[in-house]
């Protein structure tokens, strides 16, 4: 059994609504959600966009491995309406890096692992520069932000000499 930590944001629509119905199927598809942070309002990071975000954290006990998790999270979202195609569109009109989305699943830590594959990286490759991810996870764990960034370190760093 391992503990996931995942971050849910968006910033279209009703964005709670839509996060705690994620956090319905993540319960059923995934595993126990056993904490989860409040719900934070964040301004958009790493793009120009009107409509700030709302992201929170969840805490997550699975059986399933970091590939599984991933495909259920990208399943829940698509069933909650995320529009890749439209996303991919915008921001190439915009010429940004990210577009607006009603939500986003991303996983932030597997337990202490390391995970490096083409389409998955754990911890999560930004979490330590966004503070919008940071803070809720931390949150949610019930740790500072200070624990959590040791933490993150720790395992990004623990095979390097
Ligand atoms: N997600 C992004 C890019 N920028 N900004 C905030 N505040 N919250 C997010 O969840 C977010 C973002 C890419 O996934
Ligand atoms: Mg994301
Ligand atoms: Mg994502």
């Amino acid at each position: 059994m391992k503990e996931v930590i995942v971050l849910g944001g968006g910033n279209m629509g009703r964005v709670t609504e839509r996060l705690n119905r994620a956090e319905a199927l993540m319960a059923e598809r995934i595993g126990e959600v056993v904490c989860r942070s409040e719900f934070h309002t964040t301004e958009p990071w790493g793009f120009n966009c009107q409509q700030s975000f709302t992201n929170r954290a969840y805490v997550v006990k699975t059986d399933l491995t970091p590939t599984t998790v991933l495909e259920r999270l990208l399943e829940i979202e698509a069933e909650l309406g995320r529009d890749r195609k439209g996303e991919y569109i915008a921001k190439v009109m915009d010429n940004q890096c990210y577009a607006c989305r009603m939500i986003d699943l991303d996983i932030l830590l597997y337990g202490n692992d390391l995970v490096v594959t083409p389409h998955l990286q754990i911890p999560h490759p930004r979490l330590l520069v966004r503070e919008f991810a940071l803070v809720p996870m931390c949150q949610a764990l019930g740790i500072t932000v200070e624990e959590g960034t040791k933490r993150v370190k720790d395992i990004i760093f623990r095979d390097e000499i």
